[in-house]
C-alpha cells in the first residue's frame, strides 16, 4: 500500500470537516455534494474486501429512490449479496476518519481483517442516472487504482444487474456472462421459455405499462424488450426525457402514497407497475371499472409467486421446502393467506434486504419479498441440482415438465438480488400461464387497512427493538402504550422502528377500516413524539 500517494490523492477528494456518515441499510446515502470523500474511501475499501475475498467486489453508485439531488454508495460482496456487516463497520470508520487519520485507518481495517495486502484486487462499478453520479463514480475509481486495484466500470447499470456482474464474475461464467448481454439473454431466453405453454388471452393481456421512476429501468427496459417481444410488449411511462428521477412516480411514491404515479395514463382494469429509481423494487397496481385504485404490492407478489410454485414441487414429488421470508410491514392478511390458506412457513426479519436475503436461505426454496416490492427467490444449490437432474430425466412426461418450468423459473429469478425486471417477467409469466387478470391476482386475499408515518425525535436511536420490529424495548414505556392504544381496535397491529435510510422515526398502524387505521397510526405517533424526544410540530390528526 503506497500510503503517501493514498494521502496525497485523498486531498483531492477532502473530507468536510465535522460530516460522519454511518453505513446504513443500503450503504451510505445524503447530498450528492457530500458524498465525494465517501466515493473515493469506498473505491479504497473496495480494493481491500476484493483482497482479502480473493474475488470480484462491486461498487454501486445510487440512491435508489431518493431525491435527484442525493446519492449513496454500496458495496456489493462476492456472490451478489449486502456487504458482510463487520465491513459496514468498516466502511463507516474510513468515512468518518480525518483526512491526516486515513492511512492509520487503512492499515488498522488491513490488519483486522487479516488482507494479504500482496493479493491483486478487482472491482466493478455501476451507477444510475443522477447527474451527479459521473463524476462520483470517477471518485471511486479514483480510490480504487491508487491502491493498485483493477476495475471494470459498466457505467449505467441498474443495481440488480451490477449484483448480477459480481456474481458471474465470481462463478467463472456458470451463473452466466457478466455483460449487459449476457444479462439480457439469460432472462429473456428464461422467460420464453416458460411462457410458451402460456394460452394466449388475446393483446390486452400480454401488454404492461411500466413507470420507470425517470430512473435507469427506463434505458435498461428499452434496451431489453426487443429481447422478449414475444411474449410481452411493455410501454414505458416516466422514462427519463421529461420528469424527475421519482418525482411523483416510481414503486417507493406508489406504495407510499397508494396512489398513482404521474405521467402515466391508466385505463380501467389495465396492469400497470412502477419500478423505483435503480429498479430493484416493483409494485403493480390498476383502476377497477369505477376508477377505484388498487395496489398489488410485494406481499401479493409473495404470495403469487408461492402459490405458483407448489404446484410444480408437488409434481416432482421431491420434499424441497418452500418458505416465504416477510418483515413486520407485510400485510396481516399476507400473513394470515400465506400461513392457513397456501399452508407455506412464513418467518419475519429485520427490514432491510441483506436480512431477508439471509434467512430465505434456510430454505431450499426462500422466496422473499417486502411490501415495498423489493425480493426475488432463491433456490438453494442442492435444490437446483435435483431440479435439473429431474429435467434431464426422460421418464415420467409430467414430472419432467414441472422440473423444466421450475428449472426456467430459477433462470428467470436474479439470484443475487430482488431485481425489478426479472420480477416483473417472472410476474407476467405466471399470470399468462395461469390465465390470471391482475383482479383475479388482486383477489387472492383483501390487504388490511393500513397507514404509515413519520415522527421528528431529536435522536431516534433512543428507540430500540426486538423480535423483528415488531416490539420496542427502549424508551421505557412505549412499547406498553402501543399495546394499550392497539387494543382499542379491532384486527389492529401496530410497531415503530427508526429508519435506516433517514433521521426518522417511522409508524405502522393496520386495523379494520381506513379510519381506524389512519387515527390508531396518528395515537402511535404521539405516543412516540412524547415518549421518544419529539422535536418539531406535534403529529397532527387526518390525512
Ligand atoms: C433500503 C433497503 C430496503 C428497505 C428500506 C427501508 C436495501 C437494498 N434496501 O432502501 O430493503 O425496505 O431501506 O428504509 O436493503 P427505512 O429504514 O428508511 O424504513
Ligand atoms: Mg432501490
Amino acid at each position: 500500500m503506497d500510503l503517501d500517494a493514498v494521502t496525497k490523492q485523498s486531498a483531492l477528494h477532502a473530507k468536510p470537516d465535522g460530516l460522519t456518515l454511518q453505513y446504513g441499510t443500503a450503504g451510505f446515502r445524503t447530498k450528492a455534494e457530500h458524498l465525494d470523500h465517501v466515493m473515493f474511501r469506498m473505491g479504497l475499501l473496495a480494493v481491500l474486501r476484493s483482497k482479502q475475498t480473493k474475488s470480484t467486489i462491486g461498487v454501486m453508485v445510487t440512491a435508489s429512490h431518493n431525491p435527484e439531488e442525493d446519492n449513496g454508495v454500496k458495496l456489493v460482496d462476492p456472490l451478489g449479496e449486502m456487504l458482510a456487516p463487520s465491513w459496514e463497520e468498516h466502511a463507516t470508520c474510513l468515512a468518518n476518519a480525518e483526512e491526516q487519520e486515513l492511512p492509520r485507518v487503512l492499515l488498522d481495517i488491513s490488519e483486522k481483517a487479516a488482507v494479504n495486502l500482496h493479493q491483486d484486487a478487482f472491482v466493478v462499478v455501476g451507477r444510475d442516472t443522477r447527474p451527479s453520479s459521473e463524476k462520483l463514480s470517477q471518485s471511486v475509481i479514483d480510490g480504487v487504482t491508487v491502491l493498485g486495484g483493477q476495475f471494470h466500470d459498466y457505467g449505467l447499470l441498474t443495481t440488480p444487474q451490477l449484483h448480477y456482474m459480481v456474481y458471474c464474475r465470481n462463478t467463472s461464467g456458470r451463473y452466466g456472462k457478466a455483460t449487459i448481454e449476457g444479462y439480457y439473454q439469460k432472462l429473456s431466453t428464461a422467460f420464453v421459455e416458460l411462457t410458451k405453454q402460456a394460452f394466449c388471452s388475446g393483446d390486452d393481456q400480454r401488454t404492461l405499462k411500466v413507470d420507470c421512476a425517470n430512473g435507469i429501468g427506463a434505458l435498461k427496459l428499452r434496451e431489453m424488450k426487443h429481447y422478449f417481444s414475444q411474449g410481452l410488449s411493455v410501454q414505458l411511462f416516466n422514462d427519463g426525457t421529461e420528469g424527475k428521477l421519482n418525482h411523483l412516480c416510481g414503486a417507493d411514491f406508489v406504495k407510499s402514497h397508494q396512489k398513482p404515479p404521474q405521467g402515466i395514463e391508466m385505463k380501467s382494469n389495465e396492469r400497470c407497475c412502477s419500478f423505483d429509481g435503480d429498479a430493484d423494487r416493483i409494485i403493480y397496481y390498476y383502476h377497477d371499472a369505477d376508477g377505484q385504485f388498487h395496489l398489488v404490492d410485494g406481499d401479493k407478489i409473495a404470495a403469487l409467486i408461492s402459490g405458483f410454485l407448489k404446484e410444480p414441487l408437488l409434481e416432482i414429488g421431491d420434499s424441497l421446502s418452500l418458505g416465504v421470508v416477510q418483515t413486520a410491514y407485510a400485510n396481516g392478511s399476507s400473513t394470515r393467506y400465506l400461513e392457513e390458506v397456501m399452508k407455506v412457513p412464513v418467518c419475519c426479519t429485520k427490514t432491510g434486504v441483506k436480512h431477508l436475503h439471509h434467512k430465505a436461505q434456510e430454505f431450499d426454496i426462500g422466496v422473499y419479498f417486502e411490501a415495498n416490492g423489493h425480493g426475488t427467490v432463491l433456490f438453494s444449490k442442492a435444490a437446483e441440482m435435483k431440479i435439473k437432474q429431474l429435467a434431464e430425466e426422460l421418464e415420467e412426461d409430467k414430472k419432467r415438465k414441472a422440473a423444466k418450468m421450475l428449472e426456467n423459473v430459477i433462470d428467470l429469478f436474479n439470484q443475487a438480488t430482488g431485481d425489478a425486471i426479472s420480477d416483473m417477467l417472472v410476474i407476467e409469466a405466471i399470470l399468462a400461464l395461469k390465465g390470471l387478470t391482475v383482479q383475479q391476482w388482486d383477489a387472492l386475499y383483501t390487504d388490511l387497512p393500513n397507514r404509515q408515518l413519520k415522527v421528528k425525535v431529536a435522536d431516534r436511536q433512543v428507540i430500540s427493538t426486538t423480535d423483528a420490529e415488531r416490539q420496542a424495548v427502549k424508551p421505557p414505556g412505549l412499547q406498553e402504550a402501543i399495546n394499550e392504544l392497539v387494543k382499542k381496535y379491532r384486527l389492529s397491529r401496530a410497531f415503530v422502528r427508526p429508519s435506516g435510510t433517514e433521521d426518522i422515526v417511522r409508524v405502522y398502524a393496520e386495523a379494520d377500516s381506513q379510519e381506524n387505521a389512519d387515527s390508531l397510526a396518528y395515537e402511535v405517533s404521539l405516543a412516540v413524539f412524547q415518549l421518544a424526544g419529539g422535536i418539531g410540530e406535534r403529529p397532527q390528526p387526518g390525512f
